[in-house]
């Protein structure tokens, strides 16, 4: 008998069904951030990360092209199984060479490129509006600025965004999310926490009052706690992004970097679930702070898709990556993080939870807490390695990627 049919047995003993959950599997999205690729930098004229997030590092090798950046996404899904989304930013536009299109002018054409790459390989495309690294971003702030000028840049900025993903909603045929977050804040002490809020709110619905589909164009807003340089105040906090999605009917985001570092993610999508249609993640790994390392196939990763999985709720949730590391190889860097989601949602997919939801029901939480346990050593790698071998990925992409880079001058 193979592993796989070892491994399919003893999991029907506890419970989970393998051979339902590798077909779920394969048919749940990830979407698959870009900036992985380029340490956040943009085809758009920007040298250098700013708005509080920092990518660190000195890795070779970062893609500093369109078509350099396709390669590598395109080396990366060769070796990430299960459906894919790719997920863009504003900063990623294509234009001719020489050519300066400012964000405030960017139009669907700069994009062609991008649709054309995307249908070619089946996959959806989400996008997102770039408030940050850019001349336009004054004293920290964009939206909600005091300075009309700089607002009603940003505001001209986010409406185009809003063309351009309904360009790629239209072309592709699959729902684009479109995701707001903003830099916005300060490194001190504010005078005044209410009118920059009060803008950013203003700002938000004159930008939402652009028509769109919403069954196509999902609109998302991004919280955050803090930033480096913005440590005493974000204008997006996680109240003021939760009140104004509940309000507006538009979609929460949740960056699971983005809180206070005792806060778990996991905790939080129950509650969300009960009030909102959808949900989306942003899916990283801070160490001490929003550092952005590769996501892992760690505890809090499961946990966040085990509570998706146990609520039913797959369909609901937009799974969405967001790290950068340039200290090791990108390629490595996609692959093992979009893998690490994946295991976590298998090893979600493969738990008996009418049991263990019976147990807590019966509270009775020795035998839910000794169950829970012997889970974590089933055979899972067994049903992983069948998962990859199905999806005809090869289950060590290490060497492939140290020959793709070696193939590379860069
Ligand atoms: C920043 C947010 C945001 C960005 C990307 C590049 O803290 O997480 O989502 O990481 O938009
Ligand atoms: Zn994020």
């Amino acid at each position: 008998m193979s592993r796989y049919e070892e491994a399919k047995k003893l999991y029907a003993r506890l419970g989970g069904d393998c051979e339902q959950a590798l077909q779920t599997l394969a048919a749940v999205p990830v979407s698959i951030h870009c900036w992985q690729g380029d340490d956040v930098i943009g085809f758009d004229g920007s040298d250098s990360l700013s708005g509080g997030i920092q990518t660190t590092g000195d890795y070779p090798g970062r893609a500093r092209n369109p078509e350099e950046l396709m390669a590598d996404l395109d080396k990366a899904f060769s070796l990430i199984p299960g459906k894919k989304k790719l997920n863009l930013h504003a900063s990623y536009a294509v234009t001719a060479p020489g050519e300066r299109v400012d964000r405030d002018q960017i139009a669907p054409k700069h994009f062609e490129p991008w649709v054309d790459f995307a249908k070619a390989r089946g996959m959806g495309l989400d996008f997102n509006p770039t408030f940050f690294a850019h001349p336009m971003v004054k004293d920290n702030l964009t939206l909600s600025s005091p300075d009309e000028t700089v607002r009603r840049f940003w505001i001209e900025h986010g409406k185009r965004c809003l063309a351009i993903a309904r360009y790629f909603a239209e072309s592709t045929g699959e729902p684009c999310v479109m995701n707001i977050w903003i830099p916005d804040g300060m490194k001190d002490i504010p005078g005044d926490r209410l009118a920059p809020r009060r803008r950013f709110m203003e700002s938000l619905d004159e930008i939402l009052a652009e028509p769109f589909d919403r069954t196509k164009v999902y609109v998302t807003l991004e919280s955050k706690v803090f930033g480096i340089g913005l440590e005493a105040y974000t204008v997006g906090s996680a109240e003021f992004a939760l009140s104004y999605a509940a309000s507006r009917g538009i979609t929460p985001l949740m960056d699971n970097g983005h809180y206070h570092p005792t806060e778990l993610v996991s905790d939080k999508i129950s509650s969300l679930l009960l009030f909102h249609d959808k949900i989306a993640l942003h899916i990283t790994r801070p160490m001490r702070w929003d550092s952005d390392h590769v996501v892992l196939y760690d505890d809090e990763t499961r946990e966040i898709a085990r509570e998706i999985v146990r609520a039913d709720a797959l369909s609901r949730v937009f799974l969405a990556t967001d790290y950068f590391d340039a200290s090791i190889n990108r390629v490595s860097a996609w692959v093992t993080g979009v893998r690490s989601v994946q295991k976590a949602l298998l090893f979600a997919l493969l738990q008996p939870n009418e049991k263990l939801r019976d147990l807590q029901e019966r509270s009775d939480m020795t035998a839910l807490m000794v169950w829970q346990e012997e889970l974590k050593t089933a055979p899972f790698g067994d049903v992983w390695a069948e998962y990859l071998k199905r999806q005809g990925v090869p289950a060590s992409y290490l060497e492939e990627v140290r020959a793709y880079e070696k193939s590379l001058r860069r």
